[in-house]
């Protein structure tokens, strides 16, 4: 039986509408454009085997994904430094920027299968995924609680003479939530070198943005802190990587934090689970239009970056390290049932 293709292999289409404004992109170099079309597609193929791996049964818990705001996450991530001490704190929708700040895909699928060689050693599934040994932390679930620490870590690199730049996201729902506050202005007064992304992906679970806030927009919070706010296309990875850029620069140079409201649409349930039945389909059908890797892919090839031939010779490569990556993770042990209380508080 002929292997069933994913989504990354979907075939490219010169004539998609990409409305990706071909001009300089602050801090983008030629090598750029293609490692962030590759992260793009690393992500949504290494979900969707996450997906299938569920469908079989292998993975315990729920599956979370971000279809649809891979720009977003890749983005980001990818205008930090880890060597200049860097951190990230990702949330559940964020894949992406764990490969972008330079996380291994196996590290992933060993998390989602529980192995004893994942970096929660198999007592966490899906994406609480953390990794100290790369400056990765991992979520906090309780929506927004996430924010004071990172800001912490933050303040605690500028204390300490470092240049390192703390990168943050948290939900259009998320957002609502008092930590979000108490975060950001603490870090505002105390200049934290701080970026926090708010994913707009229009629903909190099932409840839409008009039952969220009444303001227009979640980037004009950014004025009651003295901080700049920037309301973006999270569909379009270099706009969301120039931005995020410049905030990281900024906080690099001792001017503070910033806030950045990434607009996308949550294209799956979620968590696997989940029918998505409260979205009406219109919208998903206009936001499918908007897919950042399909977009992306155009504009590629219509700059001449890229053609057919490169494209598939990308998605076989994708594939390929999603192939060894699972079958690292499937032939790593479970963990011993006599460790299961071990590290699961600090020494
Ligand atoms: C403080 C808090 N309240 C409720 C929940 C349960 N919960 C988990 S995810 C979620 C929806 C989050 O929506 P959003 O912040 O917009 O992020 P998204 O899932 O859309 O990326 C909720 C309500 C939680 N984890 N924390």
């Amino acid at each position: 039986m002929p292997k069933s293709k994913s989504n990354s292999q979907a075939k490219s289409n010169p004539g998609f509408k990409h409305d990706i404004v071909d001009r300089k992109y602050e801090g983008i170099k030629e090598k750029d454009y293609l490692q962030l079309l590759y992260l793009m597609k690393l992500t949504r193929s290494a979900e969707n085997r996450v997906v299938k791996l569920y469908r079989q049964g292998k993975v315990v818990g729920g599956v979370y994904l971000g279809t649809g705001m891979e720009a977003t996450a890749v983005g980001s991530a990818y205008a930090l430094d880890r060597k200049k001490d860097d951190a990230l704190f990702p949330l559940i929708r964020d894949l992406g920027a764990h490969f972008a700040f330079g996380q291994h895909p196996k590290v992933y699928f060993l998390q989602y299968l529980n192995r004893a060689n994942s970096p929660t050693k198999g007592k966490d599934g899906n994406i609480h995924l953390s990794d100290s040994s790369k400056n990765i932390i991992g979520m906090i679930s309780h929506l927004s609680a996430m924010i004071p620490p990172a800001v912490g870590w933050a303040l605690a690199l500028k204390m300490r003479g470092s240049k390192g730049v703390t990168m943050n996201y948290i939900g259009n729902g998320g957002s609502q939530v008092g930590d979000f506050h108490e975060g950001l202005n603490f870090a505002s007064v105390r200049k934290a070198p701080f970026v926090l992304i708010i994913e707009n992906n229009q629903y909190a679970y099932s409840t839409p943005n008009t039952l969220q806030y009444a303001c227009e927009k979640l980037s004009d919070r950014a004025i009651a802190y003295g901080i700049p706010g920037y309301q973006i296309d999270g569909t379009n990875v270099l706009e969301v990587f120039e931005t995020c850029w410049r905030a990281v620069q900024r906080a690099r140079s001792g001017e503070g934090p910033t806030l950045i409201e990434a607009v996308s649409m949550r294209m799956r349930g979620h968590s696997e689970h989940d029918d998505h039945k409260y979205v009406p389909p219109h919208l998903l059908e206009e936001w499918a239009k908007k897919d950042p890797i399909r977009r992306y892919e155009a504009f590629l090839l219509e700059k001449g970056l890229m053609d057919e031939k490169s494209m598939t010779e990308l998605d076989q490569r994708v594939e390929k390290e999603i192939d060894d990556a699972v079958q690292f993770a499937e032939d790593s042990p479970l963990p011993e049932p006599q460790t299961a209380a071990e590290g699961v508080y600090a020494d």
